[in-house]
């Protein structure tokens, strides 16, 4: 893709960062299927980590540059070679520390990537004089929301009227983010929206995530049954906390919205979500269920290790303004969710071990 700043072409172009995690994969895929240029920034890394690009890598429409949005002259960089001067270029940022749990852990270098990391790309647009060429989006999040909610109509509910209430690192540092993005846009006239996605995944979500985590393990689970029968015991599933509420949707459906946010002429912030709101028990009872299993407990440990020092209990969005505003709606329900992602798990483990 030679699509360098003094390209002529007439194809529309996107910047992307966090192109090897679960969002920027489905993003790339939906863009290139519109027929974009995507470039991708990734970091540096010991280790391969391009498998959920994997497929993209030889796509005439599709180039990985090196840039980390930590560091500012990266960012400078691929916006003088990529952003074209006289043409509009969609610059989607969903690079982040993105674990909630490990944002406790690691509290300044979540905040150094997912808050000062957003600052950076939107002072590069500044100071490279880009303000009316970039179309700009922040992945903003639910955890902003943390203990907070309105009751509408006796429900507990969060839209973009609902005031923040950060209950971790990750939190305060999207909030910060969300702020230098509405500061930027009113200040500099910057064409920059934040979407508020609740929680989505699918077969691409990182295993750490608590969805995931339960897919993946239930995969294994079977995968070892089929190799050494039920005698030989297997390691249990270890959770935290089984009590908290999430909005769960697929992120395949989620990147769509990103996109209908940067087609719209006046930016704004959406929330995105289903609309529908499950525990981790009930995650669990779907799971198991799928594979006979209709008692998971003597399958799963509550284990000390993975509760955090601050939870948020209860997340349940109200699409209202994307539906009306985007024409943006979820296609896939919970128990889809749940099924394709235990699918994938089966079918790669079961693949596996024949
Ligand atoms: P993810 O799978 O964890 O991906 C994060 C991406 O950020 C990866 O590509 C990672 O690169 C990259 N990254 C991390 N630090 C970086 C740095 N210093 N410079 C450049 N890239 C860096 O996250 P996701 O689920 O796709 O989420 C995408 C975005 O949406 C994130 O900002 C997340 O906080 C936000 N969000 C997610 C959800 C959700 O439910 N998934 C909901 C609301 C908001 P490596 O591959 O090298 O690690
Ligand atoms: O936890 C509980 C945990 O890590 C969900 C990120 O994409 O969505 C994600 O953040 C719930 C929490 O996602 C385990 O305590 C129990 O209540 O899957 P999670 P998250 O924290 O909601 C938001 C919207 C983002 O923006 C983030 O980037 O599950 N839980 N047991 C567990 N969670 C994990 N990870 N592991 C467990 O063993």
């Amino acid at each position: 893709m030679s699509c360098g700043q003094n390209c002529n072409c007439n194809c529309k172009k996107a910047i992307i960062t966090g192109i090897t995690g679960q969002d920027g994969s489905h993003l790339a895929d939906f863009l290139l299927s519109r027929g974009y240029k995507v470039v991708g920034i990734t970091r540096r890394s010991s280790t391969d980590n391009t498998g959920r690009i994997k497929h993209l890598l030889d796509h005439p429409n599709f180039k990985l540059v090196d840039g980390d949005i930590t560091d500012y002259s990266s960012i400078v960089n691929v916006l003088l070679k990529y952003a074209p001067r006289q043409k509009v270029c969609e610059f989607y940022n969903l690079a982040a520390q993105s674990h909630v749990a490990v944002s406790f852990k690691q509290p300044g270098l979540t905040w150094d990537v997912t808050a000062k990391g957003c600052l950076n790309i939107l002072q590069a647009i500044v100071d490279l004089q880009l303000t009316n060429n970039v179309k700009f989006y922040q992945a903003s999040s639910s955890e902003m929301f943390g203990k907070n909610y309105d009751v509408v109509d006796g429900k507990k509910v969060q839209s973009e009227t609902t005031r923040f209430l950060p209950q971790s690192p990750y939190a305060i540092a999207k909030c910060a983010a969300h702020e230098a993005v509405r500061l930027y846009r009113e200040a500099y006239g910057i064409h920059a929206s934040a979407g508020i996605l609740f929680n989505h995944e699918g077969p691409r979500r990182g295993e750490t995530f608590v969805t995931r985590k339960i897919t993946k393990w239930i995969g294994d689970f079977c995968k070892h049954i089929v190799s050494n029968g039920v005698e030989v015991p297997f390691p249990k599933l270890r959770l935290g906390n089984l009590e908290a509420f999430r909005d769960w949707g697929y992120a395949g459906d989620y990147v769509e919205a990103m996109w209908m946010m940067l087609q719209q002429d006046i930016p704004d912030d959406y929330v995105i979500c289903t609309g529908e709101t499950h525990s981790i028990r009930e995650f669990l009872d779907v799971a198991f269920n799928r594979i006979g299993i209709r008692d998971w407990s003597e399958y799963v440990v509550q284990d000390p290790e993975f509760y955090r020092p601050a939870e948020v209990d209860y997340l349940l969005g109200d699409n209202t303004k994307a539906t009306n505003k985007l024409g943006w709606r979820p296609k896939t329900s919970f128990e889809e969710l749940v099924s394709m992602m235990l699918q994938h798990d089966l079918n790669n483990e079961l693949q596996s071990s024949c």
